[in-house]
């Protein structure tokens, strides 16, 4: 059979019509979605029951044929794994009982990790028997960064001011953190890819908020070390490093991670990226969640500006950040349509 799609540009093929998927493509602006998920309970409920959550992985496949799937969970069951509280309050995202110093650490272990994630992998195996054979599957997990974030917080931050401070203050003991996170995210990684996984996306989504000298430390440094081992483990499965808000250190996180693709987020101007980044990666993205929630002409514009833009290189059609949930579904419909039939 032909490569799928999606792993060609992720060797470097430039193709005629680019693949396409998007970041949260299964989820809440999806009645399908909204039904499963009122039947499973809660949230982790759905992530933990692979019956839940590989029928949601493939209500987006149904709906619109992308040519990825992506493993429905959360990036917070890796901290959960390593035995931190977490838990979902209906309507206010995600809560972890905060870890705040080293001494916070203690209690976390990976004796059980693989245990406590084997629904997970299952989903994985049970995804792989059952997408299209032009689909891809990709695995995932949050960045390091990322990560220690929610689980210094206790849930969502405006300004990471704990980890943050934390990370100043104390550059060692949240280096542990860091080097934590890193080690079980390899593993994690490595999990999903022995499960099925064809590719994989690491997703620093708060990447934005360190400044540079941080950003080498928290992202990059993070990043390479989970590509390398990756590679040395596996080295026909890409991984998409997608460190959110970067701005000018794009260029240094594609230079110096070894990431086979980047996501792009919406700040990201087209055609420097063509020009600077996609000689090392294939570029993933960069189209407003919002604008796919407004639709209409304005939509169908700027998904034909990215295809001429990034479509001259190795690219894969996708949105700046993740579906939000008042998207109409038939806008979706839209944007698949004018992806693939461009004129
Ligand atoms: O009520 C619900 O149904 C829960 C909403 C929800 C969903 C659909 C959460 C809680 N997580 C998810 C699924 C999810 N999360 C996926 C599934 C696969 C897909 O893309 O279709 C993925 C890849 C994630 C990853 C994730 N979780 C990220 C990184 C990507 C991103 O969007 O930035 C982050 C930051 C999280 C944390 C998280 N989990 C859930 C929420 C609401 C959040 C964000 C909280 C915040 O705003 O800080």
């Amino acid at each position: 059979m032909a490569e799928k799609a999606l792993l060609r540009a992720l060797k470097g093929e430039t193709l005629a019509t680019p693949p396409v998927w998007l970041m949260r493509q299964a989820g809440r602006y999806l009645p399908e979605y909204r039904a499963v998920r009122a039947q499973a309970g809660g949230f982790l409920d759905l992530c933990y029951n692979p019956d839940f959550a590989v029928e949601v992985t493939l209500q987006p496949i149904r709906r619109y044929g992308f040519d990825a799937a992506i493993l429905f969970s959360d990036i917070l069951v890796v901290p959960h794994a390593l035995g931190q509280k977490l838990w979902f309050a209906e309507g206010e995202g995600p809560k972890l009982e905060p870890i705040r110093d080293a001494e916070g650490l203690k209690p976390l272990s990976r004796e059980r990790f693989h245990e406590r994630l084997a629904p997970v992998y299952e989903t994985v195996r049970r995804l792989r028997r059952e997408l299209p054979a032009e689909t891809t599957l990709i695995g995932f997990a949050g960045a390091p960064w990322t990560v220690a974030t929610y689980m210094v917080e206790g849930g969502g931050s405006k300004d990471f001011a704990h980890a943050k401070l934390w990370a100043y203050r104390d550059p060692a003991g949240f280096q542990a953190l860091i080097d934590l996170l890193t080690d079980s995210t390899i593993e994690y990684l490595s999990a999903q890819v022995e499960a099925g996984a064809e590719a994989l996306q690491l997703f620093d989504t708060w990447a934005g908020a360190l400044p540079p000298e941080a950003f080498r430390l928290y992202a990059i440094e993070p990043a390479r070390r989970i590509a390398a081992a990756l590679l040395a483990r596996h080295p026909a499965v890409p991984l998409i490093g997608f460190p959110r808000g970067a701005g000018m250190l794009y260029a240094e996180y594609a230079a110096t991670t070894g990431v086979q693709g980047l996501g792009l987020d919406t700040a990201v101007p087209p055609d420097w990226a063509a020009a600077a980044l996609q000689p090392k990666a294939c570029l993933q993205g960069n189209i407003d969640p919002l604008l796919l929630a407004a639709g209409g002409e304005a939509l169908v514009r700027t998904v034909r500006d990215r295809v001429i833009r990034l479509g001259g290189g190795p690219y894969i059609f996708n949105l700046g950040h993740g579906i939000l949930p008042f998207t109409p579904p038939e806008n979706v419909a839209a944007l698949v349509e004018a992806v693939r039939r461009p004129t």
